[in-house]
């Protein structure tokens, strides 16, 4: 991809039906490699963003660009397609793990993808199953656990090499261990890349350099974890609890 990772919002609107409008003039830009995470309240529209971030539906007023280029109303595949999207629920197919890993750039060799699984902190686990590399995967990865699946989903976003990143971090319990095993893998990943982070623990988002709060559609502060706890508004209620 040629693509730098810059992404801007400018005054955008967005409902999914044109009537009844779920975000309000959302402006926003995200410097190559900078991290970006959003954090509110259920139904503040953290995931909105982000689908509109991956161009998954046409906006309703505003502008969004990559790298200068305004793709608000128009579908560019390609550009969409540069984006890697590690979701809470991996979708995994009944393959082998390598396939799996594969599925994130279909002419990714062997070694390619062990790198990629090797960068995620995916390779230790993976050397550990029956089959190694080789081993079978059921289509819903029932026979790994989630912890294991997450590590799998970053692995294959690496091998895509994409320029920006949106991270769903699971609210799920995984067991202490190996969410550290994930956040190691999932900062490996973010290094040099944009990435867009919604957040359901807040100790994550520290080092970002933006926070969203969001709250109604609307981002009602950002800035970084100092300067939001400074200004002792939403975040900070957020924080203390
Ligand atoms: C924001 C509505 C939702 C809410 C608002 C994803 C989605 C959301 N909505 C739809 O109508 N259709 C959809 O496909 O949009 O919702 P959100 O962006 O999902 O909020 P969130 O991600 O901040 O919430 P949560 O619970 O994940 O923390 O009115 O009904
Ligand atoms: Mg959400």
């Amino acid at each position: 991809s040629e693509l730098t990772g810059e992404v801007e919002f400018e005054n955008v609107d967005f409902g999914y039906n044109p009537d009844k409008i779920v975000l309000h003039d959302i402006n926003m830009y995200a410097k190559p490699g900078q991290k970006i995470a959003f954090v509110g309240s259920t139904g503040a529209g953290k995931t909105t963003i982000t689908n509109l971030i991956n161009r998954f539906y046409d906006i309703q007023d505003g502008k969004i660009r990559y790298d200068n280029i305004n793709i608000g109303k128009i579908r560019k595949p390609d550009l969409r397609r540069s984006l890697g999207i590690v979701l809470q629920d991996t979708h995994l197919f009944t393959g082998t793990v390598m396939d799996n890993i594969r599925y994130g750039k279909l002419d990714a060799t062997d070694e390619e993808c062990i790198k990629a699984a090797k960068l995620a902190n995916a390779h230790d686990f993976i050397k550990r199953l029956p089959d190694g590399y080789n081993t079978v995967l059921t289509g819903d990865g029932s026979n790994l656990s989630q912890g294991q699946r997450q590590l799998l989903a970053i692995a294959r976003a690496a091998v895509a090499d994409p320029p920006a990143l949106i991270l769903d971090e699971a609210t799920s319990s995984i067991d202490t261990r190996t969410e550290a095993m994930v956040s190691k893998g999932m900062d490996a990943l973010m290094e040099g890349r944009t990435s867009f982070v919604i957040a359901h623990r807040l100790s994550t988002v520290k080092d970002a350099d933006c926070i969203m709060v969001m709250e109604q559609g609307r981002i009602i502060e950002r800035g970084t974890h100092d300067q939001l706890i400074d200004m002792k508004g939403r975040y900070y209620q957020l924080y203390t609890g």
